[in-house]
């Protein structure tokens, strides 16, 4: 969600004189948000050498990583890198990680990293792996939480803006993504150069099913073929509507230009309501057709420690107009952004962005007008059910702008208002508002542990905000976007804590620890390392000429590397570094940097081989050292290569602690 700063303005100027207004008469407006600061303190403060009680994690946005806090303190605990690649371990930049960031576009470095979301068991999250979407070239991660890395990046073909993803079914089953931007399609390539004005007849949107394997492999198990509207959020369903998933779309005026203006004309918009069991069951049965849909899978050998990736040419689609039941709009106003199922899985809220009333659809509702035909109309053979049969309520004075909605397992819904900078407490039986509370500002997605599943946790919420002013000290023209801790546990919401993130937080999961922390790995067994050029003990250090391409095969332990000395290498080679690491203890990665490398260190765990390519350019001696401050003969741990002319006649050496 981009941020609406125009609109916005009217409430971060105003501050100023409700802050002075406030101060004259109620003192220290912080006090005033903080209500009984002492008291929040408290309530925040994890002590030194204990433990956060959930993981809180975060979606980077544009940093395309996944960040994660400890919560409640709000404490950064790591970076997990996932579509960006990544300095500070060389994710992306070593040769074994390299193929994770494959795609039919070629390599790509970035991606803008919205929504993750945690594996669920019976609808509860069960602590295994974390899902998240890249939004600018489409495609799903799922994150392994025993080591905090991404185990594997799966391409969605035949999508663009890959948005409305990676929401998960409630034993995992599959995950979701779909086209925001919807793009030409036809099964002959050439017939994608079309006029951008042939939208309405050539632009074509997907819903696209991902299965999850028992060991988390994904794949692209169908398509759903649907109109071309920008397909903005999903969520799957849970308890009865569990064999379904929702997704938002608006442009359903099917613009190609300003649709700021454009697609915001039509009352309402839809939400797709997809029986994603069905469809499953029609796939597994033969239903669809294979059409071209070019799009790589890449994933960590675990055993082999290094990323592999695979091409695959076709998608199965599922064409709405020959599998009656499988699709239903749901009309909804007015341009809706999130949708998310309460716990019981009764009620569908959207997030309206420019409705004045917060609408929520009853699934039982839903079933009744499909069984009954209660239909307004038909789009591309996909039946509109009637918006006054499926509402069950529209919630009054939710806020200005609401975007997306959690709920706290007692009956209660939270919602985000982007405009009026608030988030809206109502009750999922009256469907009034109970409570509200400011945030500092525009916030986007709101989490809540568990509160997308069946089973939330409703002690705190996190507001995360779209802009920043004056909470924290300047840092120039950007400022970190800020997270807001809230105590839902009373009859009112009271703010704790403030927090900079990194990057543009969308969602986030906040998962128990208890869930994530016995599982951890502390490092990888050496004898179980069967990378291709692992080295295992110092006596089979090596470097070896294979004509151009010179291989270095080197150990690290506390403090040396095994070989330190290194001639023989010449300009116009390249020199690959396989460097493992033979600790076998936990937190002592060793690093590697060599002058004048054009890429980033290795960082390399204990048990793990790291491998860096270099191209020396000049004649010289070049150091090399270890990045990481491992020992406290760490500024000891380097080494030396020489670099002769392209026609030198010098032989490949090495040697370590021999003087010649
Ligand atoms: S979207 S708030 Cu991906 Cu709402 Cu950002
Ligand atoms: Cu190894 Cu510093």
């Amino acid at each position: 969600m981009e941020p609406n700063k125009k609109k916005s303005r009217f409430v971060w100027w105003s501050v100023p004189l409700i802050a002075v207004l406030a101060f004259t008469f109620y003192g220290c407006p912080s006090q005033q948000n903080l209500a009984g600061s002492s008291d929040a303190a408290q309530k925040v403060y994890v002590a030194p050498g204990e433990y956060d009680e959930y993981y809180g994690m975060f979606s980077g946005g544009y940093s395309g990583q996944m960040p994660v806090y400890g919560l409640p303190s709000g404490r950064h605990l790591y970076t997990i890198p996932v579509f960006t690649q990544s300095a500070v371990n060389g994710y992306g930049y070593n040769e074994e990680t390299k193929p994770m960031l494959m795609t039919s576009h070629g390599y790509i470095p970035w991606d803008d990293a919205h929504h993750p979301e945690g594996s669920q068991t019976n609808g509860e999250l069960d602590g295994r792996w974390v899902f998240m979407n890249a939004n600018n070239t489409p495609r799903i991660a799922r994150i392994d939480l025993t080591n905090f890395q991404t185990a594997e990046i799966i391409e969605i073909p035949n999508s663009a803006g890959n948005h409305a993803s990676s929401f998960v079914t409630v034993n995992t089953e599959y995950v979701s993504a779909a086209t925001r931007f919807s793009i030409p399609m036809d099964e002959n390539l050439e017939n994608m150069d079309v006029p951008i004005s042939s939208y309405a007849e050539n632009f074509k949107g997907t819903i696209s099913f991902i299965k999850v394997g028992d060991e988390g492999q994904m794949s692209v198990d169908f398509q759903i073929l649907v109109p071309g509207f920008n397909y903005d959020l999903s969520h799957a369903g849970k308890g009865p509507s569990e064999d379904w998933a929702f997704f938002t779309s608006y442009n359903s005026e099917q613009a190609h230009t300003l649709l700021e203006r454009n697609a915001s004309r039509n009352d309402k918009d839809f939400i797709a309501a997809i029986n994603w069991r069905k469809a499953a069951d029609l796939v597994a049965e033969g239903a669809g057709e294979d059409i071209p849909g070019e799009h790589y899978r890449n994933y960590m050998d675990h055993d082999q420690q290094l990323a592999k990736s695979e091409l695959i040419e076709t998608v199965r689609v599922l064409d709405p107009s020959e599998h009656p039941g499988i699709i239903y709009y749901l009309p909804t106003p007015k341009s809706p952004h999130g949708v998310d199922v309460d716990p019981s899985g009764q009620y569908i809220v959207a997030g309206g962005k420019l409705s004045s009333v917060l609408p929520v659809h009853s699934f039982e509702k839903i079933q009744q007008a499909i069984e009954n035909e209660d239909y307004e109309g038909e789009i591309d053979g996909i039946p509109v059910l009637n918006y006054e049969s499926i509402v069950q309520a529209e919630v009054e004075n939710a806020g200005i702008g609401t975007l997306h909605t959690e709920f706290d397992g007692n009956g209660y819904a939270y919602t985000t208002a982007f405009i009026s900078s608030e988030i809206v407490k109502w009750s999922l039986e009256t469907f009034e508002v109970v409570d509200r509370i400011d945030t500092y500002y525009s916030p986007g997605h709101l989490m809540i542990p568990g509160g997308d599943t069946r089973n939330p946790e409703g002690k705190y919420l996190v507001a995360l905000n779209k802009i920043t002013k004056d909470r924290y000290l300047p840092t120039g023209p950007e400022l970190f976007h800020s997270a807001q801790l809230i105590d839902i546990s009373g009859d009112k919401m009271e703010l704790l804590l403030d927090f900079p993130t990194d990057g543009e937080p969308h969602y986030a999961q906040g998962i128990r620890a208890d869930l994530i922390v016995d599982n951890q790995i502390r490092f990888y067994e050496l004898e179980k390392n069967n990378h291709p050029d692992a080295t295992k003990t110092e006596s089979e250090a090596r470097v070896e000429r294979d004509g151009d391409n010179v291989h270095v095969y080197m150990t690290s332990i506390r403090s040396h590397f095994t070989p330190d000395n290194i001639e023989g290498v010449k300009v116009g080679d390249t020199v690959y570094f396989h460097l493992t690491n033979i600790e076998q203890d936990w937190d002592v990665p060793h690093g590697f940097a060599v002058m004048g490398a054009q890429t980033s260190e290795l960082l390399v765990m204990p048990g793990e081989t790291r491998t860096l390519e270099w191209h020396p350019k000049k004649p010289g001696v070049f150091p090399f050292y270890c990045t990481d401050f491992c020992s406290a003969l760490h500024q000891e741990m380097q080494g030396y290569v020489r670099v002769s002319p392209e026609d030198s006649d010098v032989e490949i050496s090495y040697r370590t602690g021999t003087e010649d």
